[in-house]
């Protein structure tokens, strides 16, 4: 049996060379044999192929690109901004809003050993990025007194350790049936001339296959019918790593409706032209997002007239799909985009290597490449202080010490709106619960007087 199916292999290898897969199997024990056959045959070698060819033939669409507008939130009146609210609210209320947190990326720049959503970025609390998330979901479902379905795509490398960690917070609280994980799938790494890497000597070096996998995954796991027999008509989509990030927001649930194109984005100004955010733009007349990993330098460059970014509009990743969209993209086949990356890897004898440079390339799909099926999205403005605080490495721009540092600021504000005086917050670094505040309202007397008098840093 072993055989006829190591022959098979053997073939498939030869075919597409990539014998060297097979280096080190004949000194293997009997089961990791297995496991490196059962590996080899599970990937689509024609994929694989043409997925190298995307390295090779590197093109970049600049010629095809320009400007997107956006819609200016705060050109809204204070009237129209609340209708837009109340839309939203009657959305959640009737149960039309599903979240969606994709969480399957490796979190490689952070250097967390647990899926990324357990990272404690240190507030009083120490609540996870999940727990944050969870709860403001949590306080949505109270006001709209409707459960917020939650999708949380995990990929196989973290699948297990994320459901364990749902189970040991007791899923924060949130219903059973209403939480819902599914998985993403992996792709092989290549080296610099297509050759798949061995991250051991009986397994191939694997990588989760982009946060763009999401529309498939989702229909795979039978998440979209689950959406579908709800009765949802929106999914919120966000990153797991945006500790302010207003899941379910419904203000932008609201615009997204009242326009009622097949997407819509929130978006801010890109802070610096190498600020790690794609850039919206159109592509060939249709919405895109350029990602900064594969945006020329002179378009991240490029200046208007006046001397702003000509593409000011970044990416933060907060979009919303109409479910009609979402099932039209899970039938579609997105493109990929090469990453080229530092892989860890073994060498010639079998001795791990970490190497110093880009060794390797990994495939993935961008979520915001389905906005081009779309004739027209909506993009909105937004304010970056109110919510966007990417958690992306350990220390500097992007990190744990800059999130908390923009939550603090980000309630201070909510207390001094209410009325605290601002001697009473001078100085301290105070964190109200998702479950007291969404979103600066709600804050009773009682609970301004408990900052006045004693010194807790948690509401
Ligand atoms: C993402 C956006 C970028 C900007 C930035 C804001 C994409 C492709 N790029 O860049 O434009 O909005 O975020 O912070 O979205 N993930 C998966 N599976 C994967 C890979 C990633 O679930 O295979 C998740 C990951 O767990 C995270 C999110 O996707 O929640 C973003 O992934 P990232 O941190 O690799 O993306 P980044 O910061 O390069």
């Amino acid at each position: 049996m072993l055989n006829t199916k190591l022959d098979t292999v053997k073939r498939l290898l030869s075919d597409y060379q990539q014998e060297h897969l097979l280096q080190f199997y004949a000194a293997l024990p009997t089961a990791s044999q297995e496991k490196l056959l059962d590996q080899i045959a599970a990937i689509d070698f024609e994929q694989m192929a043409s997925l190298y060819r995307i390295v090779v033939n590197r093109q970049t669409p600049i010629n095809d690109i320009a400007p997107i507008q956006a819609q200016d939130w705060a050109a809204f009146d204070e009237n129209q901004q609340a209708l837009f609210a109340d839309k939203g609210w009657e959305q959640l209320r009737q149960g039309k809003v599903a979240a969606v947190v994709v969480a399957g990326g490796q979190g490689s720049r952070l250097g967390h050993a647990g899926p990324k959503g357990s990272f404690d970025i240190g507030l009083p609390s120490h609540k996870s990025l999940f727990q944050l998330q969870a709860e403001r979901l949590l306080n949505l479902s109270r006001t709209a007194n409707q459960h917020i379905p939650w999708y949380i795509m995990t990929s196989p490398e973290n699948h297990i350790s994320t459901i364990s960690f749902f189970r040991n917070s007791n899923y924060f609280g949130y219903n059973l049936k209403d939480i819902f994980f599914f998985q993403q799938s992996v792709l092989p790494a290549v080296d610099h001339q297509g050759k798949i890497l061995l991250e051991a000597k009986d397994r191939i070096s694997l990588a989760p296959s982009g946060n763009g996998d999401c529309f498939a995954a989702l229909k795979r796991s039978g998440a979209l019918d689950d959406m579908q027999r709800r009765g949802v008509e929106w999914l919120y989509y966000c990153n797991v790593d945006n500790a302010l990030v207003k899941v379910a927001d419904p203000a932008f649930i609201g615009l997204a409706a009242h326009f009622n194109y097949p997407a819509a984005s929130k978006t801010v100004e890109r802070a610096y032209p190498e600020e790690p955010i794609g850039l919206f733009c159109l592509s060939n007349g249709r919405p895109s997002v350029v990602e900064y990993s594969d945006a020329p330098r002179e378009l991240m460059l490029s200046r208007d007239e006046q001397g702003t970014l000509a593409y000011r509009h970044g990416n933060i990743s907060i979009h919303l799909f109409r479910l009609d969209f979402a099932l039209q993209v899970g039938n579609s086949q997105l493109l990929y985009h090469a990453a080229h990356k530092k892989l860890n890897t073994i060498d010639q004898k079998g001795n791990p290597v970490s190497p110093d440079s880009p060794n390797a390339y990994k495939f993935e799909l961008f979520v915001f490449d389905a906005f081009e099926l779309a004739e027209e999205i909506t993009v909105v403005t937004t304010n970056r202080q109110a919510e966007f605080a990417p958690v992306k490495s350990r220390a500097g721009a992007d990190s744990p010490a800059t999130a908390r540092q923009m939550l603090f600021e980000l309630h201070r504000s909510w207390l001094l709106a209410a009325g605290v005086p601002a001697e009473a917050v001078r100085d301290r670094q105070i964190e109200i619960s998702p479950l007291t505040s969404y979103a600066g309202e709600g804050l009773s007397p009682d609970l301004l007087k408990r900052i006045h008098d004693t010194k807790v840093d948690q509401l």
